[in-house]
């Protein structure tokens, strides 16, 4: 018998520095809507209103904090000095990309925080937990050092969780965590199989890649993941993806898969090998039964897909025992995707509902309901032993609503950027927010 387990989701809290700066080559909507003013307030209380719905239903949702940004000790390390005025003067005036970068809210996106490996799963039968280095982009790869206190403080009990380092940080073991891997299983306390889907291999140029867009993740990424994580052959699958796909606008393999349970929901253009990936999965599965969804391009082209964010939706058991699509509203103002969504239902799957959430804030930087979370499959005993400070409850909500509230501006231009009254106001925000969710000093500069 399988033990009783749950998911939890981590969905990112949006920075008070939340803008539209273009960052991410590859990325459509963070390119095309570059230098757009930007909400941080509407963006962060978006984001709360997505967690206070699935909390409501019942489904364990937690909180990851946003990082400390503009982040004045990687301004440092790059020669800037003075005081924090005079370093964002300087960086302003000098290269206005990297105030942007260092001042990038992108850690809301924690599906890219880390990749986690259910005790279920691993060697050493507890949950394992490692940040990803985010390497492929510069505003990115200072994520992983917070990403790993604030993993590190929520999960700290060492009898149940263990904590890797990032991988390093150069772009043969580039990592873009948990959006290239998908956990399928019978249950989730049962032991299921991992799905690494890697955009390159790159010690071996022989093998496809894209040409047009960088391939985020690497294989050797991910084989090494699996290695710390202790998964042996029988809980572990690489797959290529579609370099087509990549070079289409897929960046993450979360653009165009999504898996939950022993379902796969995936479009056809998603996988270089899908017969083979289909065939491992199967394979590994522990006594289920794989259930694959594939969208053929005639129902939805790729590029809808893209636009849509169809597949970055979160695919949720529900309690009677179907499963829930939550995807973002873009997917009800595009005709084909909002047809098939339509057709899916009637059709009697495995997903049994669709659920509309409005993220626009995050979409326009490429960031779908799924890119916002991280699933966390815990046990019962696992998740008495996190922290319950990050877990969302009506209390919680009206207290952070209250905090975004108080502390977040509704326009932020590229400008602003360089205001010290931002960092002031936001360090002062981080410093209030460590004290609701009792997550100690996790921030920079607070210690
Ligand atoms: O890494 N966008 C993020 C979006 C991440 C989406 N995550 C998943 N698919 N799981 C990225 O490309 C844009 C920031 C800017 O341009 O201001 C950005 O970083």
């Amino acid at each position: 018998m399988p033990r009783h387990a749950i998911e939890a989701n981590f969905d990112g809290l949006v920075g008070p520095t939340h803008n539209y700066a273009g960052l991410s080559w590859g990325n459509v909507a963070s390119r095309s809507n570059v230098h757009a003013v930007a909400n941080p307030r509407e963006a962060a209380l978006q984001g709360l209103q997505k967690m206070k719905r699935l909390a409501g239903r019942g489904y364990v949702q937690g909180i990851l904090p946003p990082h400390e940004r503009p982040h004045i000790p990687t301004l440092k390390a790059l020669g800037f000095t003075g005081s924090d005025a005079d370093i964002l003067k300087a960086v302003a005036e000098q290269n206005p990309v990297v105030l942007a970068a260092v001042a990038s809210a992108s850690s809301m996106w924690t599906a890219n925080a880390a990749t986690v490996s259910a005790s279920a799963d691993t060697a050493d039968h507890r949950v394992h937990f490692t940040p990803a280095n985010l390497s492929a982009k510069f505003h990115r790869s200072i994520e992983h050092v917070v990403t790993g206190r604030a993993l590190g403080s929520i999960f700290s009990d060492e009898a149940y969780f263990a904590h890797h380092k990032a991988l390093p940080s150069v772009s043969q073991f580039g990592d873009e965590g948990a959006a290239n891997h998908t956990r399928l299983c019978a249950s989730h306390g049962a032991p299921g199989v991992e799905l690494f889907v890697y955009g390159q291999a790159a010690f071996d140029e022989s093998r496809p890649a894209p040409v047009r867009f960088p391939a985020r993740q690497t294989l050797e990424a991910s084989q090494a993941i699996a290695r710390l994580h202790g998964l042996t052959d029988n809980h572990v699958v690489f797959a290529q993806q579609n370099p087509a796909a990549i070079d289409s606008g897929v960046f993450h393999n979360d653009v165009i898969a999504v898996g939950n349970g022993n379902v796969l929901f995936y479009h056809e253009q998603a996988f270089l090998d899908e017969k083979r990936l289909l065939a491992d999965v199967r394979a590994r599965l522990h006594g289920a039964e794989l259930q694959a969804i594939k969208v053929m391009e005639s129902d939805v082209p790729l590029s809808d897909a893209v636009a849509s964010y169809l597949f970055n939706s979160q695919l949720l058991s529900t309690p009677e025992g179907g499963m829930m699509l939550a995807v973002p509203g873009e997917c009800r103002e595009i005709a084909s995707v909002s047809n098939f969504l339509d057709g899916l239902v009637a059709a009697g799957g495995p997903i049994t509902s669709v659920e509309v959430f409005d993220v626009k804030q995050s979409m326009r930087n490429g960031g779908g309901p799924a890119c916002l979370r991280l699933r966390v499959a815990l046990m019962d005993d696992e998740l008495n032993a996190m922290h319950q400070g990050v877990l969302m409850d009506d209390a919680l909500f009206e207290r952070l609503s209250i905090w975004v509230q108080g502390h977040y501006r509704d326009e932020l231009s590229q400008a602003d950027l360089a205001d010290p009254m931002l960092l002031e106001e936001s360090r002062h925000a981080l410093d209030e927010l460590t004290g609701i969710l009792g997550l100690g000093s996790i921030y920079d500069f607070q210690r």
